[in-house]
């Protein structure tokens, strides 16, 4: 495996600050690599479209720009571990970066359809062939810690369909990309795990499998409870599908685990947290806030913002009359998406720590 002259960056910004805003600002959105970051020439990059297609294509920055129409979507991100700090907390430990609750962004992306470039370059499947075919991305810029390059795949249909709204960025928030997040080019899947999205892009490949990069088929799984380690989980890594939709998920922002909270003249607390889909089943359509344990729920008010919509998260506000002198309490959400997906109190715990979606929590809170 190659071994890395330094370590990858990765973080996530604090909880409060990331959700003060609906849109959140570059230098806020959480960092995931699995490699080093490569300084990739805006001038000379390309992006080589081939696979099953009629013509290959060799697409410059500058076709990428100019040739195709431009696509915005607000939509939000998230590595596929968000939570992994919950699931090994509350359930039994788990392998992996320990992320929190802010491996997630809600950023604005703009840039050619997937679906445009791939029409150009003219599919040539059998439409069978098409129903479980893959598109392939890959950057070959620097290599990673597991593998000599990175990779992802989406399957084809997902792919060519508009309303999936999947895009080569060249923008993020009305700038060029950053390098850290993809600069010049990257992918942006709304509805699937962050680790499909891949940054530093320079190939994109039509298929009838799935990528086999080491993060496509050797990570971010939802393994069963018993794999527990290498050795067993070894047998499953062929037969789990890689993760692609994420499931409907809520967190609390505040107040934090273990604080300590002033009830307002009302004797009311207020409760806010963020709320995420599943899939392409946006919006968020209700989160519900428990004071007592999952005994009686109340409906939490969904914060309208400019630029909403399916595939966005949805910031969201309670205020709860509760018992005060000291009492203490666990808070619960739980969000609810259009498709009629909740989250489930605990999610089914994964050796690798991933899509955990149980109920948010805001444990051992003392109520004055
Ligand atoms: N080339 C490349 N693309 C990548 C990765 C990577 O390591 N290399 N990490 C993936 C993962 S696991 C996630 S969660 C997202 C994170 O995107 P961000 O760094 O912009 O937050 O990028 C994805 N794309
Ligand atoms: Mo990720």
């Amino acid at each position: 495996m190659p071994e890395l002259p330094e370590e990858p960056v990765n973080r996530e910004p604090d909880i409060a600050r990331l959700t003060s805003t609906f849109l959140t600002p570059t230098h806020d959105a959480y960092d995931r690599n699995h490699g080093l970051q490569p300084h990739l020439d805006a001038a000379t990059h390309q992006v080589r479209v081939d696979g099953a297609v009629a013509h290959i294509l060799n697409l410059s920055m500058a076709n990428l720009a100019n040739d195709f129409e431009h696509h915005e979507v607000v939509c939000a991100l998230q590595c596929a571990g968000n939570r992994r700090h919950t699931m090994r907390t509350k359930l039994k430990e788990v392998q992996g970066i320990d992320w929190t609750d802010a491996a997630v962004m809600n950023c604005k992306w703009r840039g050619p359809r997937l679906s445009d470039v791939l029409e150009r370059a003219g599919i040539i499947l059998a439409e069978e062939e098409q129903e479980t075919a893959h598109v392939a991305f890959a950057c070959h810029a620097t290599p990673c810690q597991e593998d000599t390059w990175y990779g992802a795949s989406t399957p084809l249909a997902r792919c060519l369909a508009p309303a999936a709204d999947v895009i080569l960025a060249l923008h993020m928030n009305d700038e060029p990309l950053t390098v850290g997040h993809g600069f010049p080019v990257r992918v942006v899947t709304p509805g699937i795990a962050g680790a499909r999205a891949v940054k530093w892009l320079d190939r994109i490949t039509v298929q009838t499998r799935e990528s086999d990069n080491f993060y496509m088929q050797h990570d971010y799984k939802v393994l069963p409870e018993d794999a527990v380690d290498a050795e067993s989980a070894g047998k499953y890594w062929h037969t789990v599908p890689a993760v692609q939709e994420m499931p409907v998920n809520s967190t609390i922002v505040s107040p934090a685990e273990g604080a300590t909270i002033e009830r307002d003249a009302e004797g009311c607390v207020t409760v806010e947290g963020y709320a995420l889909p599943s899939g392409d089943n946006g919006p968020v359509v209700q989160v519900e806030v428990s004071v007592d344990g999952g005994e009686t729920w109340t409906n939490a008010e969904l914060l309208r913002h400019d630029g909403e919509g399916k595939w966005s998260w949805m910031l969201w506000e309670a205020h709860l009359p509760i018992p005060g002198g000291g009492a203490r309490c666990t808070i619960y959400s739980r969000a609810t998406d259009r498709a009629g997906n909740t989250q489930p109190k605990q999610s089914q715990w994964n050796l690798r720590g991933v899509c955990y979606n149980g109920y948010g929590e805001a444990a051992d809170v003392t109520i004055m």
